[in-house]
């Protein structure tokens, strides 16, 4: 089967929510030589698939949840098949997602990208408060701190992670991007966040320049 076939195999198997036939394509696509990083694209468009049909009410809460324990599952298989770069110590980011938001798939990409991309990252998963982030940028002397929200009503804390390393004098010290569905260039400006990525293979170039500036 052609690279574009199986990936489509991952694609509708995730989409008609069938964790055992998504299982089976994910691994069909590494027999064939298809890179980790290819296959979780796949997955992540499939994602916002499933959301798009939550929004038009084609899919329901217990369907979305059925796919994000799929997309968890095959994650975790193609995080041990990644590759991982050799560059060592290309820059340490302190990730997670953001005070009162639970969503974490996205995040999870992203940290598995900049993982691959060589760079040290500290998740602190989801849910994180916002004094957190910057307790941890600074123990851990972080280049980074990248911060994910889902919700409108979660993005408001993002700006009060950018203020409050500003009030603690770290602008230089730690840069912050941010990033997630309903974030978006202009809100990251608004805010003053340093920067913006609009998905994971975006936030591992701004990482980079992000790094490379300081
Ligand atoms: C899956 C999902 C869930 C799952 C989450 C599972 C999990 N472990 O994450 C479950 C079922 C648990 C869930 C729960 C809820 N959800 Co929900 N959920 C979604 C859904 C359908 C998809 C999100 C997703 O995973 N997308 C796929 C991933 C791959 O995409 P992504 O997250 O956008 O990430 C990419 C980019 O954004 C970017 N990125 C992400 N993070 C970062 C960070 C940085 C630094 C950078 C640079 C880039 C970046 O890179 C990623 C990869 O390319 C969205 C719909 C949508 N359109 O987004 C609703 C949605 C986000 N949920 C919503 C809601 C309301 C809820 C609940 C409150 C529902 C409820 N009534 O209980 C709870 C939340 C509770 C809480 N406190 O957080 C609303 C939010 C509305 C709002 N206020 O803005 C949405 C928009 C649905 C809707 N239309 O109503 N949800």
């Amino acid at each position: 089967m052609a690279e574009e076939e199986l990936l489509k195999s991952v694609y509708d198997s995730l989409l008609a929510i069938n964790s055992d036939k998504t299982t089976s394509a994910v691994k069909e696509c590494l027999n064939n030589n298809i890179s980790a990083s290819t296959v979780m694209k796949t997955l992540a468009d499939a994602m916002i698939e499933v959301g798009e049909r939550f929004n038009q009410r084609k899919f329901f809460l217990p369907q979305v949840v059925l796919a994000a324990g799929i997309m968890e599952k095959s994650n975790k298989m193609l995080i041990d098949a990644l590759d991982v770069s050799e560059a060592k110590c290309a820059g340490k980011v302190i990730i997670g997602t953001i005070e009162g938001d639970i969503h974490d798939l996205g995040k999870n990409i992203v940290a598995v990208m900049l993982k691959t991309a060589g760079m040290e990252v500290i998740d602190l998963g989801k849910d994180v408060p916002v004094k957190k982030y910057l307790e941890a940028a600074k123990e851990n002397k972080a280049d980074i701190v990248a911060c994910s929200a889902l919700m409108s009503t979660t993005m408001p804390y993002l700006r009060d992670v950018v203020e409050l390393r500003n009030s603690m004098g770290c602008e230089e010290q730690f840069k912050i991007m941010v990033g997630g569905a309903p974030v978006s260039q202009g809100y990251a400006d608004q805010i003053g966040a340093d920067a913006y990525a609009e998905d994971a293979m975006d936030a591992v170039r701004v990482a980079q320049k992000l790094i490379a500036k300081a």
